[in-house]
C-alpha cells in the first residue's frame, strides 16, 4: 500500500489552542503523523507499506473547492499581522461576526488582520502563524498526490481485493468550509480530492467520514450535489455543535446525499459497528465508484478531546468493513490525539483494508 507523506506538513506548529476555555498545548501536533509514519514503517516489510513524497500539482485543484479570498487570507494572515505588530506565536480571532451584528456577511467589515481572523475562522483553534499556508498546502498536495496514485493504480490487477493508499497528511481538513477554517483545518483535503476524481473519471465517489466529530465543513461543501455522496458516524452532541443532526439530509440535486449517522458518547465497539454496517449498505446501494475515507482515530476510548469508548481491535474490524465496499480507497487522515495509540489505530484501520 502507497503511503504519501512530506516533511512541509511539520511547518505550522501552534504552541496552544484554547479549548474549552483553557489554554492547553496544541493537540493537532506534527508528532502525530511522525508517530503513525514510524508506526508503519516497522511494519512496512510485512505489510509492504511503500512511502513516497508527496509532488507539488499547484494551487488549481485547492481554487476548485476554496473562494480566492479565502485562501488569499490563509497566505496573507500572518504577514499582515506582523505587520501591524502582532505576536509572532500567529493569529486567533477575537471576536465572530454574529447574524445580529451590522457587518454580518459584509468582508468591508473586517479591515486588519484579526477582523479578518474572525471573519475566515469560526473558532480558536486555528492559530495562523509563519508556516501555516505551507503546510495546509502541503497536506492538501499529499491528498492529491494520493488521488493521483490512486486513480493510476486502480486498474492494475489486484488479487487481494480493492486497492487502497493512504494520504498521511496534516492539517486535518473536514472542518474547513469553502471560506471558513475552524477544528485545526484549513483546507478540506477530502473534499479537494473528490472533486478532484469526479472531474478526471466522470465517476461517482463516496465519501466516509469516521472521524469522531461531524465534518460540517465537508458537508457544506456537497450540500447541494449528489455527487458525491457524503456520510458520516460522530459523536453526538459535540463538537463542532451545529452540525451533524440525521435531519441534515441533503438539499435540492443534493436531498438524501447527504447522510448523518449521530452516536452518543460512550458509544462502544459493538454500537460502532452496528452503525457502520447499516451506513456500508447504503455506500453500496449509492454504487460509488471510488471511496474516500475521512479517516480520524479520535473515537478511541482515551482521546482527550473526545468521547467514545472503543478499543485498538475494533480498528481491524473498522478497516475489513470498509474492504467490503470493494472499491479503490483513499485514506485521508483527519483526526486522533491520544499520541500513544494513534500509531497501532491507524495501522489497524489500514491493516484490516489490507488483510
Ligand atoms: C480534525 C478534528 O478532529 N478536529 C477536532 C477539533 C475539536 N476542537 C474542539 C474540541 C472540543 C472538546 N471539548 C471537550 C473536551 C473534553 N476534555
Ligand atoms: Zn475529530
Amino acid at each position: 500500500m502507497k503511503v504519501i507523506y512530506s516533511e512541509e506538513c511539520a511547518k505550522h506548529a501552534p504552541k496552544y489552542e484554547i479549548l474549552s476555555g483553557n489554554l492547553v498545548d496544541y493537540f493537532e501536533s506534527p508528532v502525530r503523523i511522525e508517530i503513525i509514519k514510524s508506526h508503519l514503517q516497522s511494519f512496512s516489510s510485512s505489510h509492504n507499506y511503500t512511502f513516497h513524497e508527496s509532488t507539488d500539482y499547484g494551487i488549481d485543484a485547492i481554487l476548485a473547492v476554496h473562494d480566492s479570498d479565502f485562501v488569499q487570507y490563509l497566505k496573507t494572515a500572518y504577514d499582515e499581522w506582523c505587520q501591524e505588530g502582532g505576536d509572532k506565536n500567529g493569529i486567533l480571532p477575537e471576536a465572530f461576526p454574529h447574524k445580529n451584528m451590522p457587518s454580518f456577511g459584509r468582508n468591508s467589515g473586517a479591515a486588519t488582520a484579526i477582523a479578518k481572523a474572525g471573519h475566515y475562522c469560526y473558532d480558536l483553534s486555528c492559530c495562523i502563524m509563519g508556516g501555516t499556508w505551507l503546510a495546509a498546502y502541503a497536506s492538501a498536495q499529499v491528498t492529491i498526490s494520493a488521488a493521483k496514485a490512486l486513480m493510476e493504480d486502480c486498474s492494475l490487477p489486484n488479487e487481494n481485493g480493492p486497492i487502497g493508499v493512504f494520504a498521511l497528511c496534516r492539517p486535518p481538513g473536514h472542518h474547513a468550509t469553502n471560506n471558513l477554517c475552524g477544528g485545526y483545518c484549513f483546507l478540506n483535503n477530502v473534499a479537494i480530492v473528490a472533486r478532484l476524481i469526479i472531474s478526471a473519471t466522470s465517476k461517482k465517489v463516496a465519501i466516509l467520514d469516521i472521524d469522531y466529530h461531524h465534518g460540517n465543513g465537508t458537508q457544506a461543501i456537497f450540500y447541494s450535489t449528489s455527487n458525491p455522496i457524503y456520510v458520516s458516524l460522530h459523536g453526538h452532541p459535540d463538537y463542532p455543535w451545529f452540525s451533524g443532526h440525521a435531519s441534515e439530509t441533503g438539499e435540492g440535486e443534493g436531498e438524501g446525499y447527504t447522510v448523518n449517522v449521530p452516536l452518543t458518547t460512550e458509544t462502544d465497539d459493538k454500537k460502532y459497528l452496528e452503525a457502520l454496517r447499516s451506513v456500508i449498505q447504503k455506500i453500496i446501494a449509492y454504487e460509488a465508484d471510488f471511496l474516500v475515507v475521512s479517516l480520524g482515530v479520535d473515537t478511541f476510548m482515551h482521546d482527550p478531546i473526545a468521547g467514545f469508548n472503543m478499543t485498538s481491535g475494533v480498528y481491524i474490524e473498522i478497516g475489513k468493513h470498509i474492504k467490503s465496499i470493494g472499491k479503490p480507497t483513499l485514506f485521508v487522515l483527519e483526526g486522533g490525539y491520544h499520541l500513544e495509540t494513534i500509531g497501532i489505530n491507524v495501522g489497524n484501520i489500514l491493516e484490516g483494508f489490507n488483510s
